[in-house]
Order: C-alpha cells, then sequence, then structure tokens
C-alpha cells in the first residue's frame, strides 16, 4: 500500500524527455515510476496525462520587503534607488511579526503555484538584524512543506555604514545561509571591490554560499562581475557563488564582453537574472533607444553557464506587481530575452526549475526520480513550451510526499450560439 499513486502522468525527466508513466510514492520519497502500477495507495489521482514536473525555484526574492506596497509611499520614479530610500523608511519600524507574516504569506502564495524551493535575501543593514532574525524563523517554521534559503544582504552596502560590516558578520554567525553584497552601490570603486573580498573571506570562514547584487545598474562601466570571477577562480569556489541581476552586462561593449564571457568560462558560477523586475527599474535615465537592463542571459547559456529566473520581488518599493508566478517570470525572460527559439523556449522554463536548484546547490535532492524526496508538481500542460504560453495552472502541488495544495483550471464557457 503507497502512500499517494499518480497515474497516467507525462513526466519531464531530468534529461528533459517526457515519460508516460504511473509514479508510487511512499513515506515521503519517490518509490516507483513505472507505466502501470497495480499495487493500491491511500490516495490515487488520475491525472489524465498532465505534465508532471520538479517544483519550481525561486531563485531571487526579498521576502522581508514582499508585500508592503504603498508603505509609506510608492515608488512614482520607478528606480533602484527610490525604491532603496523607501525602503530605509519602511525597515524603521519592522517586527519580528510583521516580516514573519508577509513572509509565510508571500512563501504560501508561491507554493500554492508549485514554488517549493525559495531563496530570500533578508537586508542587514539595520542595527537589530530583525529582518535576518524574522526570515530564519519564517526558515524553520515552514521546513515541512517548503525549502528556504536566506542570504545576508547588506542593502546599504558593507562599507556604507560605520556597523555595517559588523553586521553582516553577525548575520553569518546567526546562521544565513549565503552572504551578500551590493559592490556598485558602495560609496566608491575600490569600496565595491573590497566588498567582494570581504564577502569571500566571509563564506570562506563560515563555510557559506555566495550570492551577490552585481552590477545592478545600466552603467557600462560598473565591472564588479569580473572582480567576483577572479575570486571565484582564485578560491576554486565557483559552483557555490551566484551573481544576482549583473544588468549592466547589456550595456559592455562587445570587445569587453567577449573577453569577459572568456573569463566566465573558467568559474562554475550561477547567474540570476530577474526579468519582471530588470525591465522595470532599469533603462530609466535613458529616454530613445531605451535599453532592456536585462543581463546577457541567451549568451551566458550558449556559453553554457548555469543561469536562472528570479522573481525578485512581489509587491515592494522596487515592483508593485507580481503573483509569485514563475511561468509569469519564464515569459517576460523569454521575451525580453528574445529566447523564441525551440530550445531556448524549454531552456527558460529550466530557468525556474532544474537551473534554479543549481544555483541554490540543491540538485542532489531536486528532481522526479526513484529514491528522491517527493517533491513535484502537476501542470495542466503538455510540455515545457505549452506552460510557459498559457501560463499553465499547477493543479497540483506534492511537498514532502503530502498533497499540499490544488488548484482548478480556469474554464471559459461560449454562450453565442
Ligand atoms: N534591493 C536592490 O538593491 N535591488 C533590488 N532589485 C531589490 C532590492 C529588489
Ligand atoms: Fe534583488
Amino acid at each position: 500500500m503507497y502512500d499517494l499513486l499518480l497515474r497516467q502522468c507525462r513526466l519531464l525527466q531530468t534529461d528533459r524527455t517526457i515519460a508516460e508513466v504511473d509514479i508510487a510514492i511512499q513515506q515521503g520519497a519517490i518509490a516507483v515510476i513505472a507505466p502501470h502500477i497495480t499495487e493500491p495507495a491511500t490516495l490515487e489521482l488520475d491525472l489524465q496525462k498532465q505534465l508532471v514536473s520538479p517544483p519550481f525555484v525561486e531563485s531571487h526574492i526579498h521576502l522581508d520587503s514582499a508585500l508592503t506596497i504603498g508603505e509609506p509611499r510608492w515608488n512614482e520614479s520607478g528606480t533602484l534607488f527610490e525604491g532603496i530610500e523607501i525602503w530605509r523608511d519602511r525597515k524603521q519600524n519592522l517586527s519580528l511579526d510583521d516580516v514573519k507574516t508577509r513572509a509565510i504569506a508571500t512563501l504560501k502564495q508561491q507554493a500554492m503555484q508549485g514554488v517549493l524551493f525559495v531563496r530570500s535575501h533578508a537586508d542587514v543593514s539595520e542595527t537589530s538584524l530583525i529582518a535576518l532574525q524574522a526570515l530564519l524563523e519564517v526558515r524553520d517554521a515552514v521546513k515541512a512543506w517548503t525549502t528556504l534559503q536566506v542570504v545576508a544582504f547588506p542593502q546599504d552596502g558593507i562599507y556604507g555604514g560605520a556597523q555595517n560590516d559588523d553586521l553582516i558578520e553577525k548575520a553569518m554567525a546567526m546562521g544565513a545561509d549565503a552572504v551578500g553584497g551590493i559592490p556598485h552601490y558602495e560609496l566608491t570603486r575600490e569600496d565595491g571591490v573590497k566588498s567582494v573580498h570581504r564577502i569571500f573571506e566571509l563564506a570562506q570562514k563560515y563555510d557559506r554560499l555566495i550570492d551577490i547584487h552585481c552590477d545592478e545598474i545600466d552603467d557600462d562601466q560598473s565591472r564588479f562581475l569580473e572582480v567576483v570571477a577572479a575570486c571565484a577562480i582564485r578560491s576554486g569556489m565557483g559552483s557555490r557563488v551566484t551573481a544576482s541581476h549583473t544588468t549592466a552586462f547589456g550595456s559592455y561593449n562587445n570587445a569587453y564582453a567577449f573577453k569577459l564571457l572568456g573569463l566566465l568560462r573558467r568559474t562554475e558560477l550561477n547567474f540570476i537574472a530577474n526579468p519582471l523586475i530588470n525591465i522595470t527599474l532599469q533603462g530609466r535615465t535613458d529616454t530613445y533607444p531605451k535599453r532592456r537592463g536585462v543581463t546577457r542571459v541567451k549568451e551566458l547559456w550558449q556559453q553554457g553557464m548555469n543561469v536562472s529566473f528570479g522573481h525578485d520581488c512581489i509587491q515592494d518599493p522596487w515592483y508593485s506587481l507580481g503573483t509569485g508566478n514563475m511561468l509569469d517570470v519564464a515569459s517576460m525572460g523569454l521575451h525580453v530575452c528574445q529566447m523564441t527559439g525551440t530550445a531556448e523556449i524549454d531552456a527558460c522554463y529550466d530557468m525556474v526549475t532544474w537551473h534554479g536548484a543549481k544555483t541554490l546547490n540543491v540538485s542532489d535532492r531536486y528532481g522526479v526520480e526513484v529514491g528522491k524526496p517527493a517533491n513535484l508538481i502537476v501542470l495542466d500542460a503538455h510540455d515545457r513550451y505549452d506552460a510557459i504560453r498559457r501560463r499553465a495552472t499547477v493543479s497540483y502541488v506534492i511537498s514532502q510526499g503530502r498533497l499540499l495544495a490544488t488548484t482548478e483550471a480556469p474554464k471559459s464557457v461560449w454562450h453565442d450560439t
């Protein structure tokens, strides 16, 4: 007797081929995958050839600021910098309860849409470290149904305030999963370079991952990615390091970009683009032609680098929209990066699933395979292309072997004769 049996699945396998199978789940793990399973189960679901996929991965979000839209005011200019100012005001009155309530509400909203792995930044440039403490408590509170990683993110710069360097180290001691940074926002270029070295030093001292907000600006002179790449090459830590945003890469001249790509190929760095936010925050100082402000996703992917797509924000000072639907993110990425070839469209799906898992360093427990934890989603779709095109409904979410959420696909009825 299995705990859960999924019949008539179109399983999107790790090698990205689709197999028509039944899937049996026992004690939180995938027990059997076979064309026809006859043994009964406590709960059986006939999926009628819907697509079964590993869950969505949200590789970049700020849960501490999520759902604060309009508090204390709307970002009228739409720039990153006005967002940082609004957040600076809002974060003066954070409480553990406030952050935890919003973070859990957001995680539920995401999980209901199939997101079961999340990496969130927590602002640690505020002396009480309330945002970090709250997200660490949330990480524990939700662990029965979602996996949360927390990055200690120094929003105001590691050297932007006298206490900030101590605060980020304290955050690592408190148990943050990753060290963050924001070199392009440090007071000087030299401080930016120094901050990258400091981030690697902290990651090595505390044996943690790295995820840096890197070159999130249209300035073609913002070149901290090369510093991150050099540190990754020298430390050999590349696969544990992520460069988030790198929007300036979209503005570099091709001669420099070509050289940089060669340097990046020597690393195993992970990249995260946040297409919804990059397309709205960047390009704000341009008239026309107006830049897209997204990193060179297609070229990085073509070079074999690991690239994932994140949401970045849901209703906060930087982005007033967002629902937690990763297919929205994949669709925006597809459009803005012109990933319209067949393999490119499929890659956009992978950027919100497998590639995100690699970024989070959780690949060993990710994927619908016998013996792995039973985390999977059922999409009302035929394949990856269909899922993105129609923003398919996630009809079932299975987390650690349990049915966590169900959603009915919208159904239209034609009334004219
Ligand atoms: N902070 C930052 O520096 N950049 C962002 N995109 C967000 C917060 C959302
Ligand atoms: Fe971010």
